[in-house]
């Protein structure tokens, strides 16, 4: 089952590495053919190489959209080598056979994220390459096909190891990693015009990931899983650089998204913003004059939780905060950079995990949301949902006081990142109690109200910090009991979507309690 390489197609656009590759294949016996712009740099760099024009006969033409579409390559990499019908029909039609394909396609996926034009995108289509790729890796049982520049070492070092031939375990490898290639290549043409058409639900959806890391398990040790990149340069913890711990695990890469997605909700440019993130809900939230005064409020919300959690910082990490973090268990940091006394200040803490990004994510960037069910997927537009007090209705006697308002803004934005049913109540820009995935609303509010006495009590303070805070709900309150539940416990002011059947009566309620109330007329559910 090892295949000689006797002749090599070589067509490419990103040609880093191609002058070692080419130069080991030349030294190993193997002749070269290539298309133009590859072609003229092995050429540059003293190679003997053929074009693949002289071998079909035909110029390149229509701007290089036919270059290798012809039965002399085509024929060459699907002919089988041991069917006699097969070499005949070679023989007869001056075909010779191509052993060794290397293709990397055009750029389409880098000229989307650029954000070019629709014809520069149509014209970053490749057709030529993709068909070469799958002829060749449909022909493995005789033909090696080499789509990714990192397999450039691994396929001179399987050569060398079989006389100058390749075995037939890389060459399956190799037509495996090249069916992903032209799937996830096809499948970004067609996310593209999905989204070029504006169409809400499209008959058909191909989607596709490339392996960033294979995890050492998943949810549960049980579970064997790995960490998968859509190319989007998003900042978040796909993008981020790691600087120091161990790696990540699934549940990090779970939470430390929860945690980043969130803080992003908190403009830097208003004031320095901490969230603290267990099991993908937020168990502290919190604003401050500074970064570390912003994490001491988010902590204090509920030390308890906070332990062993993973942080986002809506600014760079400095060294104050940096210390401070370091007097608990911490999982991951991330933060839009980290400045290099906070980083000495990590290099202490071994495992923690330091994660800096270029930038926060937009949350009002529009994306795609994935949900696995039994036989498909849901698939939903991300909650890109963000309110301003502007769009806000006030539905009882009383008015929110400019204070009362700034935090049920603030409650708003984080009640979006809770499980339902969410209940977030807020005092002076800091969560004092978060209730989350409660299947009842009311428990979630008592939860939440019970949490921040917990605290208040842990804390030594006189009353629950949950008294004159402001509560959010998720989703509207579908009778008055688990309003009435969060005045009891101290909420003097609600934020919440409206829209119930009975919201005559739960405004009626909360005008008898005295509170203020506004309604957003959009819901954050998140299950
Ligand atoms: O426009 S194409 O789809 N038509 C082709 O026949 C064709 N053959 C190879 N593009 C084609 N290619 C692509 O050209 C390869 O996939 C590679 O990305 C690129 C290399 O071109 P050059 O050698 O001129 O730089």
């Amino acid at each position: 089952a090892l295949a000689p390489v006797r002749r090599a197609l070589l067509s490419v656009s990103d040609k880093s590495g191609l002058v070692d590759f080419a130069r080991g294949l030349t030294e190993r016996g193997v002749a070269l053919l290539s298309t133009g712009g590859t072609a003229s740099l092995l050429r540059q760099a003293g190679l003997a190489v053929t074009d693949v024009a002289d071998v079909t006969g035909f110029p390149e033409m229509m701007d290089g959209r036919v270059k290798t579409l012809h039965p002399k390559v085509h024929g060459g990499l699907l002919a089988l080598r041991d069917n006699a019908d097969h070499v005949a029909a070679m023989e007869t039609h001056g075909i010779a056979p191509i052993d060794l394909l290397v293709v990397n396609l055009y750029p389409f996926e880098a000229t989307v994220a650029k954000g070019a034009d629709y014809d520069t995108c149509i014209e970053n289509i490749d057709i030529g390459g993709p068909a070469m790729i799958r002829a060749a890796a449909k022909n493995h049982a005789h033909v090696a096909v080499v789509v990714d520049t990192e397999d450039y070492a691994g396929v001179l070092a399987d050569m060398d190891a079989h006389e100058g031939k390749t075995s037939l375990a890389l060459r399956r490898t190799l037509a495996q990693r090249a069916y992903a290639r032209t799937a996830a290549y096809d499948a970004a043409v067609s996310t593209w015009l999905a989204a070029a058409i504006d169409e809400p639900a499209p008959r058909r959806r191909a989607f596709a990931g490339t392996l960033a890391q294979t995890l050492r398990y998943g949810e549960n040790p049980h579970q064997a899983a790995a960490f998968y990149t859509d190319g989007s340069q998003r900042p978040g913890v796909a993008t981020a650089k790691q600087w120091q711990g161990k790696e990540l695990s699934y549940n990090n890469i779970n939470d430390t998204d929860a945690a980043f997605e969130l803080v992003a909700e908190f403009d830097p440019a208003g004031a320095p913003a901490c969230a603290i993130i267990k099991h993908a809900n937020p168990c502290g939230v919190a604003r401050g004059a500074t970064m570390l005064e912003a994490y001491r409020r988010a902590y204090d919300c509920d030390r308890t939780s906070a332990f062993g959690g993973i942080i986002a910082l809506n600014r760079p990490l400095d060294a104050a905060t940096a210390e401070e973090i370091c007097q608990i268990f911490t999982e991951v940091v991330i933060a839009p950079g980290a400045d290099e006394a906070a980083r000495a200040v990590f290099a202490a803490k071994k495992n923690l995990r330091l994660l800096t990004t270029e930038g926060l994510p937009d949350p009002r960037a529009a994306g795609l949301a994935f949900r696995q069910v039994a036989g498909g997927f849901l698939v939903q537009d991300r909650d890109n949902g963000v309110i301003s007090a502007v769009d806000l209705k006030v539905v009882t006697k009383r008015t929110p006081s400019e204070a009362e308002l700034a935090d049920l803004l603030f409650a708003w934005k984080v009640a979006k990142h809770v499980k339902s049913n969410a209940i977030v109540y807020v005092k002076d820009g800091a969560t004092v109690g978060v209730g989350a995935g409660q299947m009842s609303r009311v428990d979630s509010t008592r939860i939440a109200a019970r949490k921040s006495a917990d605290m208040a009590e842990a804390l030594g303070l006189a009353e629950p910090t949950v008294k004159g805070s402001v509560v959010a709900s998720d989703a509207f309150f579908p009778f008055p009991d688990g309003l009435m539940t969060a005045a009891e416990a101290g909420a003097t002011a609600v934020i919440q979507p409206g829209g119930s059947m009975r919201d005559a009566d739960v405004i009626a309620a909360a005008d008898a309690a005295g509170l203020a109330m506004v309604f957003t007329g959009q819901r954050h559910f998140r299950h």
